[in-house]
């Protein structure tokens, strides 16, 4: 198989992590995409319409997209153990949309920051964006703390991903201060061996 993937994206990082999480790391070559939505330069057009990454293009079937998809599939591949049975996959798969919703408000913050012209910009845009980030992580310090704290899944795979990344693109917003729990548990998960192996570069 062959991951689609940048040593940014934070998406993909919630892939490589499911990976070798799932002991499933050497199955799996990457293949380097940059690009952007105005340009996609090397992004996987071919492979998802969408023109974004991570995709993953398998042997046996066609191309898969959304980091959901492609990490449900890897841990059916590997007996499932990072989406557990019902009830609690569905706890588990609202973390994760939680946590990638985080994901795309900072990309869109990103973008608007370094893609539209200076003179185009709209501050009560970004600032929206950031009110959205900002309720999702009291959410993980209230309602989702004591679900982190359980056994590895899914959710706090993508609950790490996306905290690590508000420190990589949004340093300065501190998402730290007045979520104590959640700045404890994600000083202990980014420590996993998996964590470290893939902190974003670049
Ligand atoms: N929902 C998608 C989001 C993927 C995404 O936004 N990827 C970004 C990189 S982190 C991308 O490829 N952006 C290029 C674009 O938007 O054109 C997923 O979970 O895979």
């Amino acid at each position: 198989m062959r991951l689609y993937h940048s040593p940014t994206t934070p998406f993909g990082r919630k892939v490589v992590v499911a990976l070798q999480e799932t002991g499933q790391a050497a199955d799996v070559e990457i293949v380097a995409a940059i690009g952007g939505p105005l340009d996609p330069g090397s992004l996987p057009v071919a492979q998802n319409p969408l023109g974004k990454i991570p995709a993953l293009e398998r042997d046996d079937g066609p191309a898969l997209y959304d980091s959901r998809v492609i990490c449900r599939y890897l841990d059916a591949r590997a007996g499932g153990r990072l989406y557990p049975p019902e009830p609690r996959l569905w706890e588990v798969l609202t973390l994760e949309a939680t946590a990638d919703g985080i994901l795309d408000a900072a990309i869109l913050m990103l973008y608007e920051s370094r893609l539209r012209p200076e003179e185009r910009r709209y501050e009560a845009w970004t600032e929206a964006q950031w009110a959205k980030i900002a309720r999702a992580l009291d959410s993980l310090e209230t309602r989702w703390i004591d679900h982190l704290g359980g056994p590895i899944d899914m959710g706090q795979i993508a609950a790490a991903c996306a905290l690590s990344y508000l420190d990589f693109r949004h340093g300065q917003r501190d998402w730290r201060s007045g979520r104590p729990r959640l700045a404890a548990w994600h000083e202990g998960f980014a420590r996993r061996a998996s964590m470290v192996a893939t902190e974003p570069q670049g």
